[in-house]
This record gives C-alpha cells, sequence and structure tokens, in this order.
C-alpha cells in the first residue's frame, strides 16, 4: 500500500495537505517542471526561474529528510510536457493505490485534474488548501445572499475570527482600518532600505541556464536573479522587512518614485503565494512588532489587512466565480493592449517607469499595478482577456487565483461591481500627486487637451462619457458626471478629438 503525492509549483510547503498522513518510507512525492505549465502563457523568465529553482530546493529539502522524492526537471528527455502525462508515467512505472493532492491554485489545473481518476484508472483525492485562512465554503456561505460583495465587512469577520490586532471584541486603536493616513505623497530624502537579495547558486544557476535556453522568446529580464529560492531566505526576507520596511510601509503605501520599485513595500507575495511562506505567520510577526513598538498601527493594520483581507477575498471570489468570471467584459472593452506594455516605448515616463522595472524584476508594487498600468488599460478600453493575460505573465507573484480577481476586479471593473463600489479610473492628478514622475514627462500634467497634455487627463473623462450608459446610475461616480456636463461644448469637443486621436495611434 503506498501512495503517490503530488506537489506543484505553488505547493512549496512542508505543511501542505497532500502531505498530511505521509508515511516517509513506503509513499512517493512527484513534482514535475511542466512545459505547458510555463508556456501556456508566456511567463516571465525570471518568474519561471524563480518556481522552478524553488521547486528544485524544495525538493532537496524534502529528499534530506527521507522522503522519496520524484523530480521531472523541464528537458529530462522523457517530460512529456503535461501534468496529466506526467502523473500517467509514475503511475506505470510504480504501482500505487491512490494519489493525494491539493487543490490547485487555477481552475484550468483543478479541472484536468478532476480527470485523473478516470482517465489513469486510480483514485484521486483532491484535498483541500488549508494554507489559506477562509475555506471556499466558509466564503460561499458569507457570500450567499449578497449581490455585491465588501471587503471591509469579510475582512472585520477575519480579524475576529483568528483574534488578530483585538482588544475583545473591539479593534486594536479603535478602528478597523487606517487608510486615511496611509497615502502620504514620496518626500524627498527618504531612505529606502536596500530589498532581500541572494546569490543565485549552483541549482538556481542551472535553472537561469535552462531558462536562457528554452525561453528567451518570452518577455522579462532573467539576471540578474536575487529572489529568495528556500524557505530560510523567504523567512530572511520577511524578517528584514518586518525590521527595516513595515514602519513607513503604510504612510509611503501609494507613493511611487523613478528609480525606487520597492519603495517600503514587502515584497513577500512570491514567496507567500508559492507557499515559502505561510499567511499567519506574517501577519504574526506584524502584529508582534506592533506590540513591540516596532512599527505603528496604520502600517501593522494596512499589511495585515492585505493578507487576512484583501488576499483571502480574492481567493474567495475567485473560486466562488470561476469559469464565468474570466469572461467578464462589464464595459464591453475590446481595444488591444498597446506594444508598450512589452517594450516600455512610450513618452509617457510613469508607464515607461513601471513596464521598465517590471521587465526587470517581475515586479512592481501595488499603486504601480493599480494607478498607473491598470488605470491606463481601464480608461483607455483595453479588452479584459489581453489585460489578464499580462498581468499573469509578466508578475513572479501572480497565480490566477490572485490575478484574476484584483484585474478583472479591482482594476477593470469588468465584473460590474461586485468586488469594487467604483471603477478605479483617474485622471493624472493623484499620479503627480504620489509620484515623481510627471517632473520628467514629456507631457504636461497640468494641461488638460492638446497634443502635450498628459493623455490622463482626457482619456479618464472620455472614459466617463463612453460608459455613461453602465456607470451612470452609481452614486459613487454621478458625481463626475454632474462635473462633466457642467463643461462648455468646446471642451468636450476636445476630450474627445484627443482621445480619438491618441487611441487611434496606439494601434
Ligand atoms: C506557474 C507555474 C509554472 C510556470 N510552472 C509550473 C510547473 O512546471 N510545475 C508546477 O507544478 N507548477 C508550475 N507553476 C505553478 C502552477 O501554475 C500552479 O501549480 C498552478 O497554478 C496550480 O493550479
Ligand atoms: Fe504619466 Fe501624465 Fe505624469 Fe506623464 S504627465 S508621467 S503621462 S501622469
Amino acid at each position: 500500500m503506498s501512495t503517490l503525492r503530488i506537489i506543484l509549483g505553488d505547493q512549496l510547503s512542508l505543511e501542505i495537505s497532500s502531505l498530511d498522513g505521509v508515511e516517509v518510507s513506503k509513499d512517493t512525492v512527484l513534482m514535475c517542471e511542466i512545459w505547458n505549465e510555463a508556456t501556456y502563457v508566456k511567463h516571465h523568465k525570471k518568474k519561471i526561474a524563480f518556481l522552478f529553482s524553488a521547486m528544485r530546493h524544495f525538493a532537496e529539502e524534502l529528499k534530506a529528510s527521507g522522503y522519496n522524492v520524484e523530480y521531472v526537471k523541464l528537458n529530462d528527455k522523457d517530460n512529456t510536457g503535461f501534468f496529466k502525462t506526467e502523473v500517467e508515467r509514475t503511475v506505470k512505472k510504480h504501482k500505487f493505490d491512490h494519489i493525494v493532492v491539493t487543490h490547485p491554485g487555477e481552475y484550468r489545473v483543478l479541472k484536468d485534474m478532476q480527470s485523473w481518476e478516470q482517465d489513469l484508472g486510480i483514485p484521486v483525492k483532491i484535498k483541500s488548501d488549508d494554507r489559506f485562512l477562509c475555506t471556499t465554503d466558509e466564503f460561499a456561505k458569507w457570500a450567499k445572499g449578497r449581490k455585491q460583495l465588501r471587503l471591509e465587512n469579510f475582512y472585520r469577520e477575519m480579524r475576529k475570527k483568528y483574534s488578530i490586532l483585538m482588544n475583545g471584541s473591539d479593534p486594536v486603536g479603535g478602528q478597523w482600518n487606517y487608510d486615511s493616513e496611509n497615502r502620504q505623497p514620496p518626500k524627498s530624502g527618504l531612505k529606502i532600505p536596500k530589498p532581500y537579495s541572494s546569490d543565485a547558486d549552483g541549482i538556481s544557476q542551472e535553472v537561469i541556464n535552462m531558462v536562457a535556453e528554452h525561453f528567451s522568446d518570452h518577455f522579462g529580464d532573467l539576471e540578474p536573479f536575487y529572489f529568495a529560492v528556500t524557505r530560510d531566505q523567504a523567512l530572511q526576507s520577511l524578517h528584514l522587512f518586518i525590521e527595516h520596511r513595515l514602519k513607513d510601509f503604510g504612510s509611503f503605501q501609494d507613493a511611487m518614485i523613478e528609480g525606487e520599485p520597492w519603495m517600503y513595500h514587502s515584497h513577500i507575495g512570491f514567496y507567500l503565494n508559492c507557499g515559502l511562506l505561510l499567511p499567519m505567520e506574517c501577519v504574526k510577526a506584524a502584529e508582534e512588532a506592533f506590540n513591540r513598538d516596532k512599527a505603528p498601527l496604520n502600517s501593522v493594520e494596512g499589511f495585515i489587512r492585505q493578507i487576512i483581507g484583501w488576499r483571502e477575498y480574492v481567493r474567495g471570489i475567485y473560486w466562488l466565480k470561476m469559469p464565468d468570471y474570466a469572461n467578464e467584459n462589464f464595459f464591453g472593452a475590446k481595444r488591444n493592449l498597446p506594444d508598450f506594455y512589452w517594450t516600455a516605448e512610450t513618452k509617457m515616463n510613469c508607464v515607461r517607469q513601471c513596464v521598465s522595472e517590471t521587465k526587470k524584476n517581475a515586479y512592481a508594487h501595488h499603486i504601480q499595478r493599480l494607478m498607473v498600468l491598470g488605470n491606463f488599460a481601464l480608461i483607455s478600453g483595453i479588452d479584459p482577456v489581453q489585460v489578464n493575460e499580462w498581468f499573469l505573465i509578466v508578475y513572479a507573484d501572480a497565480h490566477e487565483w490572485v490575478e484574476l480577481p484584483n484585474v478583472s476586479g479591482m482594476i477593470l471593473f469588468a465584473d460590474g461591481g461586485y468586488l469594487a463600489s467604483k471603477p478605479y479610473a483617474a485622471g493624472a492628478n493623484y499620479i503627480n500627486k504620489m509620484s515623481n514622475y510627471c517632473k520628467n514627462c514629456s507631457y504636461k500634467v497640468t494641461k488638460k487637451n492638446g497634443l502635450d497634455a498628459c493623455p490622463f487627463n482626457f482619456l479618464y473623462w472620455d472614459f466617463l462619457v463612453r460608459n455613461r450608459d453602465q456607470l451612470q446610475s452609481n452614486h459613487r461616480v454621478s458625481m463626475m458626471y454632474k462635473t462633466y456636463d457642467r463643461m462648455d461644448e468646446g471642451k468636450k469637443a476636445a476630450i474627445r478629438h484627443d482621445s480619438q486621436q491618441f487611441l487611434d495611434a496606439l494601434q
């Protein structure tokens, strides 16, 4: 009697449910580098290198603890390139009574997995992924009967459930949310600590060479490669964040500075989302930092909300709404993604900076993704399928369960307001307030119309006009229509003309 236990590339945790009850001497753990996973969308080179290196390091750790590990490398000559056929090969090689695997992070992979039992003729148990703090059933129960979901209610429930930052039944400090303190513009002279970085070891170097050879046509810079690829390294990166960045994380959460891609953000999403870190240990580390006066409440609460609130919330929505969620397009947006999302060749300095940093690091921080790259895609009416694919490809922390609701729901409002109460559309004012990008831009941020006017300024209004039928009744947006209606006809015509001209030139 032995069991085949499968561990996917985003399940690199010893606590993973597929290892529950493992008999180390009898069972086999299968991990495989799958061509189809790396290419069904053409992931950023650094993302592939990161995940494959982290997988190989995790397999080594398992072996060192006595596990029988079957590890299939991408370039092993018999590798068939798909999950199902790799499982089939292993099942044919050895005798197993059944297969155990943890629920995957992607609907497409779940559907595939659900066919294994029948197609391979062996019982397959898909166990829930209990690294998450809210089960899909719990979330479905919470969401039942609500036409629109709101993070704030969900988040409070999670705070209470896990007793995080609580004084009995009250939130520590008297408020649940300190976001109003979290919008400080960047000031000059900020001393931003160096981010975590480690040199590529032998395993990483072998992976880097392989990625260079096989994925040269994928987006992004492979080197320098500095990500953490083991649990110890990921813990070290968490520690650096807690000790050196967390205190300023809240205040400067929305700030963007040219040449400072990491700011005071945590950059632990890579590690959380592939399993090297667990959500509750990050939350506890931040809460503990607050308790020893190492970081203020606005920072700690904001960070914790991302993890026990937002992260769990988007995952709940993903599993509740798939597969339909992938095709939502509330505004009927159908423009193609402009080339500059890949090349960074645009006169818009904000977009150029954010795409360049994305290409270099497979990372951009929250507000660069949302307010610059996402906002531009929203107000210029880019097809949500293409925007989703881009976000999934370019960020090393992006897995579909987290990427899709963030992009379709939060950034593009493609779900018509199930996740967010209004579209996150904005003109240039907020970018100018929160960054120093506009100073070095060919466009003039204060100009509203004309060839040298900042495109965000007219596209914002054009977006509202184009989507009036869908948005006018939204009480959080209706004020903006009143403002638009008060504009003189010449101004309205200029908005239309400049937008048309700009959008036509994009194609
Ligand atoms: C993202 C990714 C990539 C690029 N490659 C692999 C792989 O070769 N093998 C693997 O097990 N996992 C990979 N992953 C992570 C998978 O996309 C992840 O396991 C799915 O999201 C699960 O649904
Ligand atoms: Fe971006 Fe407009 Fe500022 Fe240029 S002026 S950086 S395009 S917001």
